[in-house]
């Protein structure tokens, strides 16, 4: 593969183009950036630049001088064609300048009619008409969801409604957009058939963490800085938190840190730390896949039989009242309680802890000792970092409460150089009105869609038949569920409106499903839906979000929405009204009267309306001043014309998450008991291949950006699944070869890459592609409360063709790359 954008020159950016603070908004680290807009037909000149440099004169390698092709396009802004420069910003604490695979993109990224980028960004809201999707205006496309919906509500009875909602910042969501959904949704109405983006359910990935009264997110990046030791969990932030592993964790490691990583893969992370650190300060768990409360029972038993315990922070700051303070029950996986009564629950041996994980006692013990035997005589510190192969893993409650039982014991939360966190997906940005209607366990909303239930569908920024589990049978009802809405719809073409929601309604109550698809593109599960209304993203609109250390930033709006595309809390407002409007015409007034209260004419109106109005002393004019620093929340002040944010959470060792008036952090009581979503065990029994799955560093979640764009499509045509290379000989596969993954709840497609680093029989493979989704072959089975196990997915392996000439053409070398 040699991928070339074929540009010789570039623009020099001017002295006076217009700047504009940018956090990325891809990942969770959030990288600073800066955008750059000027007219077109103009540009700065070696002498004269927006840097102030000479650069008739060869610059030095880490000049800031620069950029590269993926950073530059033109755009419309005001109307009229510009340039536009999205560059890393070096005065940024998050990435000190660095960009990544995807935030170096952005720009090239954004829907250009000068150059042609992304032209798959929908402008209209369409309606389907005629057998297809036809272009309409906001005020039809709008009408025609609010009466379909107004005949399946009415005051109290919501139930018909299934609302699939973001419930993040960055790409899609924001301050803004979460209040504009929340305040529809569970202001106005009060909707329990409603599930996130990323899981089946309105819930908690980390309810465990939050019980016991810890935030997910209670560090500051730099504390990765100042730390003894770093333990990731089931992530690897090489590729999926850039900028935080090589701003932070790589600093870390340069001051001293050592490196704990427990995955059962070897990831590229793996690698990385080994070349900063040396190979003798990492330590790699390759666990037995799903073991990891075997593992971090084995390690609380050990370090706390070691005395390698924070005595003090245990009395003063953890539960020591009578037990358990919490009983294990339907809304609780696991008991919680006192240090004391979690060493006796979680007990597991050297021996049981190395059978159930695979690994030799003389690890866990070096891991023990890494992670809290005392450094010069005093606590040692260590950070901890957990996310999808912990949380999409095996048992999500107990094997979360029983990683912050380390962290507790040890006396590393709320410290420098400690944490206990989350690394994160996208970025923050949840401001919601209360979801406590929705109780606990959440209703598993997939289940119950193709179960026949709900009449209307309202999705907002995510994509199921590409994302979601047990995705083949949910795309097969759906798309029959929704087929029958279009065929009446098609019956009554024509019609006057009245008619037609009379039609639609028939075909609903029938069994049929009414789909409605806020995004940018025209998304898969968007094929089936019978309004599309078109949205923004971030640099459209003004934004803000937080980052994995709730930092939060305004992203300023730098250029003109495709067409007519808005905002999605101005979408969410124009439904409401239309709403409002419609159970008026209706007489049904007192329900009408729900609906009101969103006037707001901009995305600031929004953010003032729901945020600002909990964090009084934040604004958007506050949020600019601060530059792509920010602030870190929660903002306690603002004085001297700045805004005074928390650089880390409980500092004062007072734990309120869980809402107890004791102040007073709680254990998790859960021993280890092998597999829990349902149907795993047997899964696994049944199939040869794990099909272990998750992210690489070029793609961006399913592909929504990524399939409009050259350089990643070059790179991987179709999804890879990385395959141990005697696997791939014993099944007469070559590299590229396209094969078909199947088990007993589906089937899916990838391309045979081969790994030398993969264990036998146990494969990876991109998650979320358009023309191959793994969802497709995970079972239906979840945790407790409604948390996917995404990550433990079994199959068998057959080759369905020779490498097409796009995928035999890329390169097959091994990722761990010989230095
Ligand atoms: N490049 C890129 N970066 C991203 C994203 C992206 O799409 N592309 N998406 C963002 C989002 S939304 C998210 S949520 C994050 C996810 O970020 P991560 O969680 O870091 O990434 P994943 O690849 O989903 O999974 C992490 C690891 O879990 C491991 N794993 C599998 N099974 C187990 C197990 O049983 N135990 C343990 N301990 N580990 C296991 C896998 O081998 C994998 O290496 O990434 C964010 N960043
Ligand atoms: N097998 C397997 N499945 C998984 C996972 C896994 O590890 N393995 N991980 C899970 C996780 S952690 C995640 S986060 C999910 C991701 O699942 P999804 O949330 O479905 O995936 P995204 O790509 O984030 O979806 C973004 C969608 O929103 C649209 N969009 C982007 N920006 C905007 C905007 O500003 N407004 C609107 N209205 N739309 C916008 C995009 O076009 C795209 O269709 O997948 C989950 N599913
Ligand atoms: S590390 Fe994440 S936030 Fe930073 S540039 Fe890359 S994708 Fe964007
Ligand atoms: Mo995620």
């Amino acid at each position: 593969m040699a991928y070339k954008r074929n540009i010789d020159r570039l623009p020099i950016i001017p002295a006076g183009a217009k700047e504009h603070n940018v956090t990325c908004h891809y990942c969770i680290v959030g990288c600073g950036y800066k955008a750059y807009t000027w007219p077109l037909k103009t540009q700065g000149s070696t002498e004269t630049n927006w840097i102030g440099e000479d650069l008739s004169k060869q610059q030095g390698a880490m000049t800031e001088a620069w950029y590269s092709p993926s950073m530059y396009n033109v755009v419309k802004q005001n109307g009229q064609d510009v340039h536009l420069v999205i560059k890393p910003d070096v005065n940024c604490a998050v990435n000190g300048g660095l960009g990544s695979i995807r935030g170096a993109r952005m720009a090239e990224n954004r829907r250009s009619d000068q150059r042609g980028t992304q032209q798959q960004r929908l402008t209209d809201p369409m309606v389907w008409r005629y057998g297809t999707w036809q272009p309409t205006s906001w005020e039809d496309a709008l009408d025609l969801v609010a009466r379909v919906t107004a005949r399946v509500i009415d005051k109290d009875a919501e139930d018909d409604l299934y609302v699939s909602m973001f419930d993040h910042g960055g790409s899609a969501g924001g301050y803004e957009n979460t209040w504009g959904t929340g305040k529809l949704y569970f202001g106005a109405m009060k909707v329990k058939h409603c599930r996130i983006h990323n899981r089946p359910a309105y819930n908690s990935e980390v309810h465990s963490s939050r019980d016991m009264g810890v935030d997910e997110l209670q560090y500051n990046y730099a504390d990765y800085e100042k730390t003894d030791t770093i333990v990731l969990v089931g992530t690897n932030p090489m590729e999926c938190q850039t900028n935080l592993f090589l701003n932070h964790m790589v600093p870390g490691m340069r001051n001293g840190a050592r490196v704990v990583i427990v995955d059962p893969r070897r990831t590229v992370t793996v690698k990385a730390c080994e070349e900063v650190a040396g190979e003798k300060n990492v330590l790699h768990l390759q666990i037995t896949p799903g073991s990891d409360v075997a593992l971090f029972n084995t390690l609380f038993t050990e370090i706390a039989a070691k005395g390698w315990v924070d005595r003090d922070f245990i009395e003063k700051s953890t539960f020591r009242g009578e037990e358990p303070a919490v009983p294990a029950g339907s809304a609780q996986p696991a008991a919680l309680g006192s240090f004391e009564a979690a060493l006796a629950a979680c007990q597991m041996s050297l021996a049981d802890g190395a059978k159930a994980t695979g690994l030799s006692e003389a690890q866990i013990v070096q891991a023990a000792e890494w992670i809290a035997a005392p450094k010069d005589g005093a606590r040692r510190k260590c950070v901890i970092g957990y996310e999808k192969g912990l949380i999409w893993g095996n048992d999500n409650y107990r094997a979360i409460g029983s990683l912050l039982n380390i962290g507790l014991a040890t006396g590393n939360v709320g410290r420098e150089g400690g944490g206990c966190c989350r690394l994160g997906g996208h970025q923050e940005g949840y401001f919601r009105p209360s979801d406590a209607h929705v109780g606990r366990p959440a209703p598993y909303v997939d289940q119950l869609l193709i179960a026949g239930g709900g009449k209307v569908h309202h999705i907002w920024a995510n994509d199921h038949f590409k994302t979601t589990l047990n995705a083949s049978q949910f795309k097969r009802i759906y798309n029959r569920r929704s087929q029958m809405v279009k065929e009446a719809m098609d019956a009554a073409a024509g019609r006057p409106r009245a008619e037609l929601v009379d039609a639609i309604v028939s075909a609903v109550n029938a069994g049929g499903i009414f789909s409605v698809c806020v995004d940018i593109i025209h998304s898969q599960i968007g094929q089936a839906a019978h309004v599309i209304l078109p949205a923004v993203e971030s640099g459209e609109m003004n934004l803000t979000s937080m980052n994995g250390e709730r930092r939060l930033r305004l992203t300023e709006k730098y250029m003109d929405p495709p067409g007519s595309a808005r905002p999605d809390c101005l979408i969410a407002a124009g439904l409401a009204q239309a709403l409002e409007r419609v159970l008026r015409e209706e007489g049904r007034d007192a329900y009408a009267d729900q609906f009101k209260g969103f006037e707001w004419k901009t995305e600031e109106d929004a953010f003032m309306d729901g945020y600002a109005s909990a964090n009084t002393d934040v604004t958007y004019e506050r949020l600019r001043a601060m530059g792509t620093n920010g602030v870190l929340e929660p903002v306690v002040g603002f004085k001297d014309g700045k805004l005074i944010g928390t650089e880390r959470l409980y500092a004062d060792g007072v734990f309120t998450r869980h809402g107890r008036e004791d102040g007073k952090a709680l254990f998790s009581l859960g021993e280890w008991r092998g597999w829990q979503a349902p149907g795993k065990a047997q899964q696994q029994a049944s199939h040869r291949f794990l099909i272990n799955n998750g992210r690489a560093n070029m793609n961006w979640q399913n592909w929504f950006l990524d399939q409009g764009n050259d350089f990643v499509m070059d790179r991987f045509p179709v999804p890879f699944i990385q395959i141990n290379p005697e696997d791939m000989a014993e099944l007469g596969l070559k590299p590229g070869d396209m094969v078909e993954v199947f088990n007993d709840v589906g089937a899916t497609q990838a391309l045979a890459y081969p790994e030398p680093t993969a264990r036998r029989n146990e494969t990876f493979m991109i998650f979320g592609a358009p023309n191959g989704a793994q969802g497709n072959i995970v079972n239906p089975g979840v945790n407790e409360l409604i948390l996917p196990n995404y990550k433990h997915t079994w199959a068998n392996i057959r080759k369905i063709s020779d490498a097409t000439p796009a995928s035999a053409r890329v390169s097959y070398k091994s990722w761990e790359v010989a230095l």
